[in-house]
């Protein structure tokens, strides 16, 4: 199939996981689109000004319109190409249920797992800077290495899950095609092939786990095409964000046009302020203005995410 072309720009940096998620959904989708590398640790001078100050990676643009966080990003993807779905109706609410386990509970112990097994090869400033975002204090590389034996306790009954969901011989986690569950469960089986040591000794007492892996990698990343950081920038610039759909405010909603603030609520929690663009239960988008790129809409999940109305 020839992908399909687009003005999508990820901004990522190869070894994030959750831009694995995202490069393997554009694969799922057969698109063709273009990635800007961004640093691994903050400051990130040519992502913020996209993004009123969000600094997670990765994010999704197109022209003046930025999508953040990958709940999000898989919703806007499926938008713009329904088929194949990430959201097969026989999967829904357990796929859903499934991907935030993974996410919010089996990802944080395998990073600190994978990092500090790798605790002596991560690139410069990494360690206080993963500290800082998530509001503690710088730890010792002693202490760096102790958490991964900690969290290796948490991890491997979370695997056995996986394992033990795949048990039956089904291809996918749950049935004959994947979901979303699996591309939100796969990212983090994706880390552990570690970066310098490799930690996917975890995962070897579990063939099917191990063979529903491999069908995942098989998806592929789309057509990818590296650009620099200011062609993004320029098309910020040059670009008006797209008309939203109309709003529907929920009880207690900021309302369109009201000044709001955003932030993550579980880590990297700095505000991002802006005018209200569109909101409805599943999603807000701020309108953003600064001398870089002018006015940019920055779109977020409301699951995941704090709000605050600013009049
Ligand atoms: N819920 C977010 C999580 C994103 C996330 O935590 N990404 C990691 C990289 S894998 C990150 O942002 N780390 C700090 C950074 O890159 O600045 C999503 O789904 O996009």
């Amino acid at each position: 199939m020839t992908p399909r072309r687009t003005s999508l720009i990820l901004h990522q940096y190869d070894f994030s996981n959750f831009a694995e998620k995202a490069r393997l959904m554009m694969g799922f989708k057969g698109l063709a689109w273009r990635a800007v590398e961004i640093p691994p640790i903050a400051p990130k001078p040519k992502l913020t000004p996209l993004t009123g100050g969000y600094r997670r990676t990765p994010v999704l643009q197109d022209g003046a319109d930025v999508w953040c966080d990958t709940k999000l990003i898989a919703r806007e993807l499926e938008r713009r190409v329904p088929q194949p779905t990430f959201y097969p109706p026989s999967t829904s609410g357990m796929a859903d249920a499934i991907a935030w386990w993974a996410e919010q509970q089996f990802m944080r112990p395998t990073a600190l797992y994978v990092s500090g097994i790798n605790a002596d090869h991560m690139p410069e400033g990494l360690h206080a800077d993963r500290a800082k975002l998530h509001g503690l204090p710088m730890p010792s590389i002693e202490a760096v290495r102790k958490a991964a034996f900690r969290n290796l306790q948490l991890v491997r009954p979370q695997v056995k899950w996986i394992a033990d969901m795949l048990s039956d011989g089904r291809p996918y986690l749950l049935g004959d095609a994947p979901c979303i569950a699996d591309f939100a469960t796969y990212h983090v089986v994706w880390f552990f092939r570690g970066r310098h040591i490799d930690c996917r000794e975890v995962l070897a007492p579990y063939p099917r786990l191990l063979a529903w892996r491999e069908r995942m990698a098989a998806i592929g990343h789309g057509n990818r095409i590296d650009i620099d950081a200011d062609v993004a920038l320029a098309e910020a610039r040059a670009a008006t964000p797209a008309s939203p759909r109309p709003s529907e405010p929920q009880e207690g909603d900021p309302l369109p046009r009201q000044r709001a603030r955003v932030r993550a609520s579980d880590n990297a929690r700095d505000w991002i302020e802006g005018e209200v663009h569109f909101i409805d239960a599943d999603e807000i988008a701020l309108l953003h203005e600064n001398d870089e790129v002018g006015q940019v809409a920055v779109h977020f999940p409301r699951l995941g995410y704090d709000w605050r109305s600013m009049s």
